[in-house]
């Protein structure tokens, strides 16, 4: 790392105070050209401390860029992970400021919820598969602190992968009761469909994606715990939503999950 401990926690005491005022920031290789994924990492983890000292409980992961639409839409072709906490949490139905973020967007995922811990190293679908208690349909709205949305892999990383709100559907499925690789979805903004996709689309199988979640957070020291709630990644490219937008993820089999926005 060329990053001394102090300018790390510089730099998430920086990314803190764009997310905490909505307010863009040119993304951190502007000024840190060399910055490694590493030291993304490093930031990312002092961030996650900020919002634990803050009355932050850290719930879960998620995954981001596991699928094409994501990679293209953002021109970054590598999976990365960030972490969630309860009072990200938004109940289906209510509704979101959009002022207090920069340009939020939404995206459709597939979320696994965990009844026991995974292996931080060599993690497999097989794995996934006996540890997921449930999968819920699920909408994350997505913020990229940077202007114009626009940020290089290390910088996404620090900025705990765009990561604001997400929003778990009620129903709750068991894994053996689905085709989870064939899942269909229809993302709607006020009655419209945006864009249409199947489950597949995430990393071949969203348990598959999840499993490159728990060896990631493994490798950079952390764990994916029973209880955890894991969002595997949007299916389709991501849209932007203004004051008044209502959206919907319809998923076949495992029903609708809505969001408003003011
Ligand atoms: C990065 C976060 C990506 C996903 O599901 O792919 C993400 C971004 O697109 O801003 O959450
Ligand atoms: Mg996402």
């Amino acid at each position: 790392m060329s990053l001394t401990p102090e300018q790390i926690q510089g730099l998430a005491d920086h990314v803190l105070n764009a997310q905490q005022t909505a307010q863009p920031i040119p993304m951190l290789t502007i000024d840190h050209p060399e910055l490694s994924v590493a030291e993304g990492y490093a930031i990312q983890g002092a961030l996650r401390e900020r919002y634990l000292a803050s009355g932050h409980r850290h719930i879960g992961w998620k995954a981001g860029l596991t699928s094409r639409a994501k990679m293209r839409q953002m021109g970054v072709a590598q999976p990365i992970v960030g972490f969630l906490t309860q009072k990200m949490a938004a109940a289906p139905g209510s509704v979101i400021e959009v002022a207090n973020h920069v340009h939020p967007r939404v995206e459709c995922e597939v979320a696994f919820v965990l009844s026991a811990d995974l292996p931080a190293e060599g993690c497999t679908v097989e794995h996934v598969l006996e540890a997921t208690e449930f999968v819920v349909p699920a909408i994350e709205m997505i913020d990229s602190r940077y202007q114009n949305f626009k940020f290089d892999l290390a910088s996404v990383i620090a900025d705990n992968t765009s990561t604001a709100r997400f929003i778990l559907g009620s129903n709750g499925m068991r894994l053996s009761d689905l085709d989870r690789k064939t899942l269909g979805v229809a993302l709607l903004r006020n009655g419209e469909v945006m864009a249409t996709g199947a489950s597949a689309a995430v990393w071949g199988d969203p348990a598959a994606s999840v499993a490159l979640v728990a060896n990631i957070v493994g490798s950079v020291g952390g764990r994916l715990e029973a209880g955890m709630t894991v969002m595997s990644g949007g299916i389709t490219a991501a849209f932007a939503v203004s004051p008044g937008d209502c959206v919907s993820a319809r998923f076949q089999a495992l029903g609708n999950v809505d969001i408003r926005f003011a």
